[in-house]
């Protein structure tokens, strides 16, 4: 099925994502503008395929991503901005001041969290922000409801004039539901620029009558929201009174694991189904409140309704019992809702024996190869990681440090086939010698984190050891150039290791502003990372090829020599300069032509060539003799060169 069909009331099956792309589509929107992140990404994959009236695009980061849907909201378009849980924290400038005042076309603000931490450094929760920023958010239940909301959130935006956010999750972003298609709204909205639009200088917060008026208005706006909200009804908003002591509230993907529990345990409550976990259909939880002596919040992540209930039951001084995550947990304040953890709760609240389902995985546990996720065979970062390694043992100093970041190169420092490793109460520094590419990275957390912290650990004074920091060029561009400039201009004599692939790749390989397409896979203009650093100040900089492990260690050793000579006064960049290898592979651009395979006589058994850490390199414990997986293997030739005694070597006739 085309995503844009029009074919209102068929039943497909969509993907969470792809449904959220469908209701943007329904509703008519013009602009769309996002960062990828998982879970996330595919709705503006998906909107970017179809054959819309829409502009369509990847921004470089999600700050800019959000101003963008502004800016065309102020004109009037319908607007949505796309993001992951963090891509929030890059917008929080803009939309915490565009509400001061709001906006004109529909803006959607569609976020999606990641409960358990499945794809993500935390477990924040969005709704959270909305509640601070005042705008309503809407939690869809199922991928029905996905499309739906996102329908509907255009509308509720342009009724309040203000951004609305739509928040999903993993478990419904990612998987696929049953869905029937709406209408498809073909109007357009005009695009038109009013400067005192409704209010003397909308579109500037401080123009008069200054913020602080603005934000006076975006309380009014408050009761308009709470009254929109109260009519959201069937099948969104929905309560059923049961004649029972126990109340659940059941916030979008909670209703799923209630409805099963409740059905599971035979028991009666008192159930709020809620899609509108901020503002509260209070006239809802009111007759909830009223008719319960018990109450069990059950919501993703923080006490986001939990809160808002306490609140309204102290206001009405109700004699009410609240149980959730947070005063009172039922369900601890972390990790995702399991069906396990939903039904225990429910259980003790409602007094009834409970026996805990083994979880699926379990019974799969024996049948299943325990195994971790690894760069892929023939990845370049594998060689850069080795090219790094071998630079700092030999100049690295007593203790380096390397700043990690996020993307494919992230697995540097998953510790994959690392020593067992216990807490250390040293005052000196230290570390054990990294052997696997796995064992690379010291410290990790956020996008664009890796360059600043290297510059803080510089500026702070210390010299045990060289100091790196990675970016990816996708995050390079995201999040690293303020801190390239930072290490300019505050001469921070660090070690800047760009992996440039020239895709988004741990996301699913949209493109990066070095790849040179858009989201719409036009021709576009690329942009080039050397370039971009020179033109920031850097005056040291190599570019080489990591699949050259000779190279790749060359360029870093001469940065760090260039770290510590006299006329070093800034950072020194290295540019590991290849295109991902499954991408390329994928477009056709690089044809292996050969793989390569031990000569076993040769092979003394030292296992370096496992070390280095490519899949398609396996031992065999028996024989002592390492063997490569020729199903695995893409030719790249990265471990013939790590082999000390030349047992690797292209296999005749391939
Ligand atoms: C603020 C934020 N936005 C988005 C993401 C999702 N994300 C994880 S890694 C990554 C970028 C990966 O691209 P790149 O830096 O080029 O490295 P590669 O995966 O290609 O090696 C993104 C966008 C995130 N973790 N944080």
């Amino acid at each position: 099925m085309r995503i844009e069909e029009d074919a209102p009331g068929k039943r497909v099956l969509l993907m969470g994502n792809h449904a959220v792309a469908r209701g943007a589509i329904e509703a008519g929107v013009q602009l769309v503008s996002g960062y990828p992140g998982t879970p996330s990404s595919e709705v503006i994959e998906a909107l970017s395929e179809a054959d819309i009236d829409a502009h369509v695009e990847w921004a470089t980061n999600e700050k800019v991503a959000f101003d963008v849907a502004v800016g065309g909201a102020i004109v009037g378009a319908r607007s949505m901005a796309t993001m992951k849980n963090a891509g929030l924290n890059w917008i929080m400038d803009m939309l915490m001041t565009v509400v001061y005042g709001g906006v004109r076309g529909g803006l959607v603000v569609y976020v999606a969290d990641d409960p358990g931490a499945h794809y993500s450094s935390n477990e924040q929760d969005t709704r959270m922000v909305a509640m601070y920023a005042k705008i309503p958010c809407l939690e869809p239940a199922n991928q029905q409801e996905a499309k739906d909301l996102t329908k509907m959130a255009f509308d509720l935006s342009e009724r309040l004039e203000l951004p609305v956010m739509v928040r999903s999750l993993t478990r419904i972003s990612h998987s696929s539901g049953d869905v029937t298609l709406g209408e498809i709204r073909r109007e357009r909205n005009r695009l038109a620029f009013d400067r005192h639009w409704k209010m003397p200088y909308r579109w500037n917060v401080y123009g008069p009558p200054g913020p602080v008026a603005k934000h006076k208005w975006l309380f009014e706006q408050l009761p308009k929201a709470k009254e929109a909200v109260e009519e959201i009804g069937e099948p969104f908003n929905v309560l059923e009174l049961n004649d029972s002591d126990v109340g659940v509230v059941a916030c979008g993907i909670a209703y799923g694991y209630v409805r099963e529990a409740v059905e599971r345990l035979g028991v009666k409550v008192n159930l709020l189904k809620l899609a509108t976990p901020f503002p509260l259909p209070e006239s809802k939880v009111r007759r909830l409140i009223e008719s319960s002596k018990k109450i069990l919040v059950v919501e993703e992540n923080e006490p986001v309704v939990e809160l808002q209930l306490r609140d309204l039951a102290q206001r009405m001084h109700a004699a009410v019992e609240i149980y959730g995550r947070h005063k009172n947990s039922l369900i601890e304040p972390y990790d995702e809702l399991s069906h396990n953890r939903v039904t225990a709760a429910i259980a003790k609240l409602a007094g009834v024996e409970f026996k805990p389902l083994k979880p699926a995985g379990e019974a799969l546990k024996d049948l299943v190869a325990p195994r971790s996720s690894m760069l892929c065979a023939g990845c370049p970062h594998l060689g850069t990681y080795w090219g790094l390694k071998l630079a700092l043992a030999r100049k690295g100093g007593k203790v380096p440090i390397v700043n990690g970041d996020i993307g494919c190169y992230e697995q540097g420092g998953y510790g994959i086939v690392a020593k067992k490793v216990e807490p250390s109460f040293s005052e000196e520094s230290r570390k054990y010698i990294a052997e696997a590419p796995y064992e690379m990275i010291d410290t990790n957390y956020i996008m664009g984190g890796g360059f600043g912290t290297s510059i803080g650990e510089f500026q702070a004074g210390y010299r045990d050891g060289r100091i790196v920091g990675l970016a990816g060029d996708s995050t390079f561009f995201h999040a690293d150039l303020p801190a390239v400039v930072e290490a300019v201009v505050n001469k921070a004599r660090v070690l800047l290791l760009v992996l440039d692939n020239r895709w988004t790749a741990m996301t699913g390989h949209q493109p990066s502003p070095s790849t040179g397409i858009t989201a719409r896979r036009q021709p576009t203009n690329r942009l080039d990372v050397e370039e971009v650093a020179r033109s920031m100040g850097v005056r040291f900089i190599r570019r080489a090829d990591p699949w050259d492990l000779k190279a790749i260690q060359q360029a870093i050793e001469e940065a760090l020599d260039y770290l510590s000579s006299p006329e070093a006064d800034g950072p020194a960049l290295v540019i590991a300069d290849r295109v991902c290898t499954l991408q390329a592979m994928r477009l056709k651009e690089y044809r292996p032509t050969r793989t390569y395979v031990v000569i076993p006589d040769k092979c003394i058994g030292c296992r370096l060539c496992v070390q280095f850490g490519c899949p398609a390199n396996a031992f065999n414990v028996d024989t002592n003799k390492a063997f490569i997986d020729q199903v695995l293997c893409v030719g790249c030739g990265m471990c013939a060169q790590v082999c000390p005694t030349d047992a690797i070597v292209p296999k005749e006739g391939s």
